[in-house]
């Protein structure tokens, strides 16, 4: 591919203006929901996180030849989700946290029963945003079946299953790959397929995006375990060290840090690699695969 440099610090600036303006309308919700519970879900999803997944959306849609507003409903449902998913984690039946994006979590700055219900409502909400907003009907759809299955049983909430369930022999990284490509993995591809499908790109497009996003997702979640191992609290915004409190299953404990920085690096390439048919277009993305392995939060 060309080196294309791209900005990516301000890329992301703007992008995220666009998602957050575009959260801000789909998180009025009607009357008939209880003030409360519209706190606690616009709390969630409009904290400052680094709108990871909508970006995703929104650049592979234009990597296909998309504009942006088709997908904007895409990349503010995967964001709904992905906020869900947070405030559920964090609770005390799950990761019991006190802290998410630099703020109290929802069910302390709220209470249990509200950060339940906020998750509930957002999870829905992402379905009804793609169902009412995504035009034809048709790829509203595919969307919804997408968003459904990347964010369900077989994928998001299956892995988070296996990994509360824990049993997972040290040295099983078949298994811990398995947890983390549905755990984190699932929502990040789904992100690229949205866009491309948004955009109306072709199968093999698709597919090269969703490798990309496979591999994206697993180096994403490989940098999560090394910053849980030596990030720090003010920057990443949660605690950290729990995952060897707690005797998880990481990459770090099994691999080591220095092998699991250098299978990082590998998944980027191999994530690069599949954004070559895009040619300059997918210069965003590739910035994006790049940013991975140096993040800090
Ligand atoms: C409760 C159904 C259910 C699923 C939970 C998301 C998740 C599954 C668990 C979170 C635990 C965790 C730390 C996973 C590692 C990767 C990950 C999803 C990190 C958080 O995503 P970021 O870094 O967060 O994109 P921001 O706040 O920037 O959006």
């Amino acid at each position: 591919m060309d080196t294309i440099s791209v900005d990516l610090p301000k890329t992301a600036a703007r992008y995220r203006a666009l998602v957050d303006e575009a959260l801000t309308v789909y998180l009025r919700v009607g009357s008939g929901c209880p003030a409360r519970l519209a706190d606690a879900m616009r709390y969630s999803v409009l904290a400052p996180g680094k709108r990871l997944r909508p970006m995703l959306v929104l650049m592979a849609a234009e990597a296909c030849g998309g504009v942006i507003e088709d997908a904007m409903p895409a990349a503010c449902a995967v964001e709904m989700v992905h906020a869900y998913s947070l405030i559920h984690d964090d609770l005390p039946a799950m990761d019991d946290d006190d802290l998410r994006r630099g703020l109290p979590t929802c069910h302390r700055q709220f209470d249990e029963a509200t950060a339940i219900l906020a998750g509930d409502g957002l999870l829905t909400l992402a379905f009804e945003v793609l169902a009412t907003h995504i035009q034809p009907g048709e790829i509203a759809a595919r969307c919804c079946a997408i968003l459904a299955s990347a964010a369900g049983a077989v994928g998001m909430v299956g892995g988070q299953a296996d990994d509360v369930a824990g049993g997972l022999e040290g040295d099983d990284l078949e298994g811990i790959e398995s947890i983390h490509a549905r755990k984190t993995g699932a929502l990040i591809s789904a992100s690229l397929e949205l866009g491309a499908v948004c955009a109306g790109a072709n199968s093999d497009r698709i597919d090269g995006l969703r490798r990309y996003g496979r591999r994206l997702g697993l180096a994403f979640q490989i940098t999560d375990d090394l910053l849980d191992v030596r990030g720090d609290l003010a920057t990443v915004g949660k605690r950290v060290g729990k995952d060897s409190e707690q005797g998880k299953a990481t990459y770090p404990a099994l691999l080591g840090v220095e092998a699991s920085v250098r299978r990082a690096e590998r998944l980027v390439e191999e994530a690069c690699s599949e954004l070559l048919p895009l040619g300059a277009n997918g210069a965003g993305l590739e910035a994006v695969a790049r940013y991975v392995l140096e993040r800090n939060r």
